[in-house]
């Protein structure tokens, strides 16, 4: 989707219309008073005080037909540049006005804009006339805060976005009622997938039969690889002491990020928000030479985050959540090729999961912030440097960002687009030659020294909820037959006559492994074929009297008209074998 915000053309006409839907606001509400009005990646939105008035679908409406008799009438937009003095004296009745030119320095120039009736403090540039915005949507009202800030006076803010022309409105308009029909929030309740529920509290999702299958087919899947790749699993507390974190560094690089702690008798106790502290210790259990390491310590680890209330978001950002979690304790000359076997295991992952939108950023720190970065100028630059490297000879394309490495150290992370909001970060992988210090963690290398490992952290699914989240929006809800949480809907044609055969395949299948439901209502056949497609089912078998008399299976797939018949053996080597290929 286009990014408006970016878009040289569409941010200046986008910013007009802004203006003018604030102009058509104030012809309603001649007492209204404006805030900010920025253009945004999907358009625009202005926060305003509307005084006792709480804005309905209805207004929307109104201001909507308000702002097409503005654009009839066509007013000229006409830039004025004025001093501070002046601006101050101009707005003299807008508190906040007042509030956002004091924040000029006394002989600096300010810019309005004027469009009819209507003044705006603006750094501009707009569009030459009200015409121009012809094409608009204003698209949803929420409530925000004056400065952001939820202590400060509730506001109202308007979304909207404009297009030069008719057939660009309706493209855009078209791709974000698909965007919302993806949104996994949606598909999540209507797939029975999780749930939420305020006594258990926010961003804490409960996931549902449906989406438990579903993360044990991913748990299942991962599990398997790493075992493979010769990772070690483990079982850990999900609370440890503020001593803990202490020693990581954790309470005083990440607290605002955790839960408060708790005492118990002599203890005191926070929710971890991390796995990293627990797994140095399991790394300190024993002693280990040189010829031990890489070792590797995965586990399938809930975490508990402070997230602002308004960020919580489905399964996509969460309080509780499961980290695909694993840390590397490797030697200095292994960094590069343990590194390197992660950012492959990554490619195959998203390989076998038909994840192609996707970039790389390697996270940087702020050589600025001295308070969130461990001040050791060679540390970091060497462990910038190793990433660089790996990921340059590797030939993988990736962005560079400042400030975002964690406190530990800088990171590799892979980005990907939700159906509705920003960027988020699926996949993690961060070099560490910190941890390892505050723990005191050693190895005895081939000359009988002792000597510090480095740890590499890593994530492939990020979090099972992340993840998950990210999956359905992919797919639309269709999970392909490896995953699906009911891989093969049963439809026996006759409830009655055909329901003990269909019972026998039902059972076949569960002993093959194969998740499966039964459709066994007094329904109508058309009514229950519809349904199954609806509830998107990868498989659907109709079993009827040439089925039972011939011992055959009749199936369709998913999206497809096509009846298939197979002898019932048959049918369960295609399965297996769809399954084994992951499609
Ligand atoms: C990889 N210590 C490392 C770990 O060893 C770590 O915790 N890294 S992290 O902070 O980047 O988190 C790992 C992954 O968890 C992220 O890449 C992201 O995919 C996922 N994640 C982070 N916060 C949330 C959240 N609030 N909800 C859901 N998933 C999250
Ligand atoms: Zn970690």
């Amino acid at each position: 989707m286009i990014n408006i915000k970016e878009n040289e053309e569409l941010n200046k006409l986008n910013h007009s219309c802004a203006h003018l839907m604030a102009q058509a606001v104030k012809h309603l509400y001649p007492d209204a008073k404006f805030w900010v009005g920025p253009v945004i990646e999907e358009g625009f939105y202005y926060d305003m005080d509307l005084g006792d008035v709480t804005l309905t679908e209805n207004d929307l409406e109104a201001i909507s037909r308000e702002m097409k008799k503005l654009v009839k009438d066509g007013k000229r937009i006409v830039r004025q540049e004025i001093s501070k003095e002046e601006a101050l004296q101009m707005f003299r009745l807008d508190s906040y006005k007042i509030d956002l030119i004091e924040e000029f320095s006394n002989d600096e120039i300010i810019s309005c804009y004027t469009q009819g009736d209507f003044t705006d403090l603006c750094r501009g540039p707009h569009v030459s006339s009200v015409k121009e915005c012809k094409y608009f949507k204003l698209l949803k009202f929420s409530g925000s805060y004056y400065k952001g800030d939820s202590k400060n006076k509730g506001l109202q803010r308007i979304y909207g976005v404009c297009f030069p022309t008719l057939e660009e409105l309706e493209a855009h308009l078209k791709e974000l009622e698909e965007r919302k029909e993806r949104d996994h929030r949606k598909i999540g309740r209507e797939q029975e997938l999780f749930m939420n529920h305020e006594l258990v509290g926010s961003g804490m999702p409960l996931w549902l039969p449906n989406g438990a299958r579903l993360r044990k087919a991913l748990e299942n899947y991962i599990y398997e690889k790493e075992e493979a790749l010769g990772y070690h699993h483990v079982y850990t507390p999900c609370v440890g002491t503020v001593d803990l974190y202490k020693t990581s560094g954790h309470w005083d690089h990440y607290k605002e990020n955790m839960f408060p702690s708790m005492k118990v008798d002599e203890e005191e106790f926070v929710l971890r928000p991390m796995n990293c502290p627990h797994h140095m210790l399991v790394y300190k259990n024993k002693l280990h030479s040189y010829r031990d390491l890489p070792i590797r310590i995965g586990e399938f680890a809930t975490d508990f985050r402070y997230e602002a209330s308004g960020a919580v978001k489905g399964l996509e950002r969460v309080r509780c959540m499961c980290q695909n979690d694993a840390h590397l304790f490797v030697t200095k000359e292994q960094i590069g090729e343990e590194f390197k076997k992660v950012v492959n295991l990554i490619l195959d992952v998203y390989k076998d999961f038909g994840i192609k939108d996707y970039k790389f950023r390697l996270s940087l720190r702020d050589k600025e912030d001295k308070e969130k970065y461990f001040p050791d100028d060679e540390m970091w630059d060497n462990a910038e440097n190793k990433l660089r490297e790996v990921l340059d000879s590797m030939g993988v394309e990736y962005f560079e960002a400042i400030g975002e490495a964690a406190f530990y150290g800088p990171k590799l992370d892979v980005e990907v687009k939700p159906a509705v909001g920003p960027d988020v970060t699926l996949s993690t992988c961060q070099l560490d030659f910190l941890l390892p210090r505050r723990f005191e963690l050693n190895y005895i290398d081939s000359d009988g020294e002792k000597q510090t490992p480095v740890v590499l952290h890593r994530a492939i699914f990020g979090t099972f909820d992340r993840f998950t989240a990210f999956l359905i929006e992919e797919v639309k809800g269709a999970f392909p037959l490896w995953l699906a949480p009911t891989q093969v809907n049963v439809i026996p044609v006759n409830f009655e006559y055909h329901l003990e055969y269909a019972k026998e395949i039902v059972l076949l299948l569960k002993n093959n492994s194969i998740r499966v439901n039964l459709d066994d209502r007094n329904e109508k056949l058309g009514y229950k074929m519809r349904e199954s497609v609806l509830k998107k089912y990868p498989i659907t078998i109709i079993l009827g009297q040439k089925e039972v008399d011939e011992k055959t299976i009749s199936y369709r797939l998913y999206g497809s008209e096509e009846t298939t018949t197979l002898k019932i053996e048959e049918f369960v080597s295609y399965l297996k074998k769809r399954i084994m290929d992951k499609n």
